[in-house]
């Protein structure tokens, strides 16, 4: 018998909130050419499509080996036709015609490159695509009048788009500590997102801030940013304030997926000398670190939602809210989880799979 030939009579669970999903998995070739899929769909705006393939991506991530034949996926669940014929190409020819030609066109290779500007999104990409920006410099020639973010964006191009190292992170971590016990003593500062989840690299670092006295971190938020400008550690920060909902029960449920935490999209200068495996060797003092940092505020009451929302993935996270509904008939959203009209209070993460009927799945099996 041929090692694996048994992994379709493993019964695999098809929400990926239900698996555990590592860092590091066995099935690398057949997700990267999905996720190039994926990626293309979600630039071309076709959201569906974009979450079907993740959806096949994270359900190879979840096996417990190398899938080396296609006879071995019967039974698999999240493999939609189309995910099939790519992954029996890969298996077959060790690359897909699709994902080849998607990788080579000049229209993904422009909409990468367009919104991997901090502030570009696809809609925007788009269109400058098809009045022939296909670069950061098209687009600084052009003349085009770009947001405060954008021009950030463009300006701190480069360095953005090196990976963030999880010594950066811990630095960064560092510098928000004091910044934040310097105006609020006792709050309490979590590091969420991809780093929580075990990722050595990120595209930013984030952060979710309480305290334990419910109100005490309402507007802490333009506090912290003024102590981090008065420091020199901000390039760019927009920051907004709350807009929670309240109900007579609790947080309403918000109409979006998109929370209304008190938080602060920013670009933080730091210091090369202030962590040892820099990317950036020399000339230390023309070097601009710049690096992605998001920063959340939660009321303690609500801080189990918010460190679940925000630890992701993003498709687990999707993926949870889909179990939610479909499954449970329950709403579940970074501020609380209703049971139809009853809400569901919880102060851990654990109280909330428990209330969901889903086995716990921590951080490093979130990565979906
Ligand atoms: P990201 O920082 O975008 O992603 P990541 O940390 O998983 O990966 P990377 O290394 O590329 O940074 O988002 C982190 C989580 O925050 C993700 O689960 C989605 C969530 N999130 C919200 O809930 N609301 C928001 O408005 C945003 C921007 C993110
Ligand atoms: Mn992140
Ligand atoms: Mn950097
Ligand atoms: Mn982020």
């Amino acid at each position: 018998q041929k090692p694996g030939l048994e992994l379709a009579v493993v019964s695999v669970p098809s929400y990926a909130c239900q698996r555990h999903t590592p860092l590091l998995h066995h099935n690398i070739t057949l997700t990267d050419a999905l996720s190039i899929l994926a990626e293309n769909a979600e630039l071309g705006e076709n959201e569906g499509r974009g979450v079907a393939f993740r959806r096949a991506a994270a359900l190879l991530k979840s096996l417990p080996q190398e899938v080396r034949g296609a006879e071995q996926l019967r039974g698999l669940p999240c493999l939609g036709e189309h995910s099939l014929r790519v992954i029996k190409e890969v298996l077959e020819d060790g690359v897909s015609l699709e994902v080849e030609t998607t990788t080579h066109s000049e229209q993904f290779k422009a909409m990468k490159a367009l919104t991997g500007i901090f502030g570009v999104g696809a809609k925007t990409a788009d269109r400058w695509f098809r009045e022939g920006i296909h670069t950061p410099s098209d687009l600084q020639r052009s003349g085009h009048t770009l947001n405060r973010a954008q021009r950030a964006g463009l300006q701190y191009y480069d360095e953005l788009n090196l990976p963030v190292t999880k010594s950066e992170a811990v630095a960064i971590g560092q510098i928000v500590e004091r910044a934040v016990h310097a105006v609020l003593p006792g709050a309490e500062i979590t590091l969420i997102g991809g780093f929580r989840r075990g990722k050595q690299t990120g595209h930013d670092v984030d952060f979710l801030i309480t305290h334990p006295d419910e109100g005490r971190e309402e507007g802490l938020m333009p506090k912290v940013v003024s102590w981090l400008e008065a420091q020199g550690f901000l390039l760019y920060q927009k920051t907004t304030g709350n807009s929670y909902l309240e109900s007579k029960e609790g947080p309403a449920r918000p109409a979006s997926n998109m929370d209304r935490f008190e938080r602060c999209f920013s670009i933080f200068r730091l210091n090369p000398h202030t962590h040892s495996d820099s990317p950036h060797p020399l000339p230390q003092t023309l070097v601009v670190v710049a690096v992605r940092v998001d920063l959340v505020v939660s009321p303690y009451s609500q801080f189990a939602f918010a460190l679940l929302g925000w630890t992701g993935s993003k498709l687990f996270e999707r993926e949870l809210r889909r179990w939610a509904v479909h499954e449970k008939a329950m709403t579940l959203s970074s501020h609380a989880l209703y049971d139809r009209k009853r809400y569901l209070r919880a102060s851990s993460e654990e109280e909330i799979f428990a209330h969901l009927g889903l086995e716990y799945i921590p951080p490093c099996d979130r990565n979906a």
